[in-house]
């Protein structure tokens, strides 16, 4: 069980000592248990690819992120886009869990007024770095960020969370040129790369591999392919970003959609679509507890 009172003791605005593995399962087994819960209450949304990336933004969140739940426009604060804003409930457990707002609030998920909306909207929402859901755009705000801490003499990282659908996206592929071409050392993307988008496997829909050879012919560092559902990988990919090169990077995640609900896992089916309560039950169960 996550002991929310240690977790909030973390001091996020600096260097941190690792999170134990227990801890960091508790977390994101917590997350899992968050994302179910709101969208059955919601009645709509984004189980699979929020559930596929819950160990890659706890680890994100506890481990790299400097940041400051107290105070979320605080200038130093490592920048952290999610550029597939479908996947907004993963982002929306963190942000509760670390204190940017009453934990509870997930409940109100897509509900009219709520800061949580469908996809995150950073006028609303505390910690949501940009507003985002048309996908392919979240690169390149990363790019203007990484830029501006330049320009502006700051020492923040910039982190962006991509789909492998996503990247079908053609703005992607011009960011990726972009940021090599303008040197921007301080960007780390980071790729979910579960095969499969809203309607069928990535490969089918317009293949996009192989991932790995089309970054590093863009001028990127490649880090990966990474477990994404094993805090020892996740912690090597990203403990080898996070020491500059010179270059932007990526760490490329294998990871399933669904995962840690076993009627979820690799079943396009639940992209998009709400659990019934019944659903939600077998789901909490599949978690650890009803
Ligand atoms: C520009 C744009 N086109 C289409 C969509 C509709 N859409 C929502 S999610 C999705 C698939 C995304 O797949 P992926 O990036 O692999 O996300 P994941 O599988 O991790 O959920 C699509 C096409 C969108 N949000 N934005």
């Amino acid at each position: 069980m996550l002991d929310l009172g240690e977790l909030r003791k973390i001091d996020f605005t600096r260097a941190r000592p690792k999170a134990p593995v227990s801890q960091m399962k508790d977390v994101a087994t917590q997350m899992r248990r968050d994302i179910v819960t709101m969208l059955a209450e919601a009645g709509s949304g984004h189980p699979g690819g929020s559930l596929g990336c819950a160990d890659i933004v706890a680890a994100v969140y506890l481990n790299y992120l400097r940041h400051n739940p107290k105070d979320p426009a605080w200038p130093e604060r490592d920048r952290f886009v999610l550029s597939k804003g479908h996947c907004c409930p993963v982002l929306y457990s963190i942000l509760g869990l670390c204190g940017y707002f009453p934990h509870e609030t997930i409940m109100t998920l897509r509900k009219l007024g709520s800061i949580l909306q469908g996809h995150p909207d950073s006028k609303k929402c505390p910690g949501v770095e940009i507003s985002s859901g048309s996908l392919g755009q979240g690169l390149s705000a990363g790019i203007g960020m990484s830029i501006a801490s330049r320009l502006d003499g700051k020492s923040y990282r910039v982190f962006v969370l991509l789909g492998d659908g996503e990247s079908e996206e053609g703005q992607v592929w011009e960011a990726a040129m972009a940021a090599a071409h303008h040197k921007a050392h301080n960007l780390i993307a980071m790729l979910d790369n579960n095969d499969l988008q809203i309607d069928g496997p990535v490969r089918e829909v317009m293949n996009p591999h192989p991932f790995p050879d089309k970054w590093r012919a863009f001028g990127w560092r490649v880090i990966g392919p990474a477990d994404g559902h094993d805090f020892g990988s996740i912690f090597a990919a990203l403990d080898e970003a996070v020491t500059p090169c010179g270059k932007p990077t990526i760490c490329i995640f294998r990871t399933t959609k669904g995962k840690g609900v076993s009627f979820m896992e690799n079943q396009v089916d639940w992209h998009g679509r709400a659990p019934s309560k019944e659903d939600l039950a077998k789901a909490l169960a599949d978690l650890g507890g009803p």
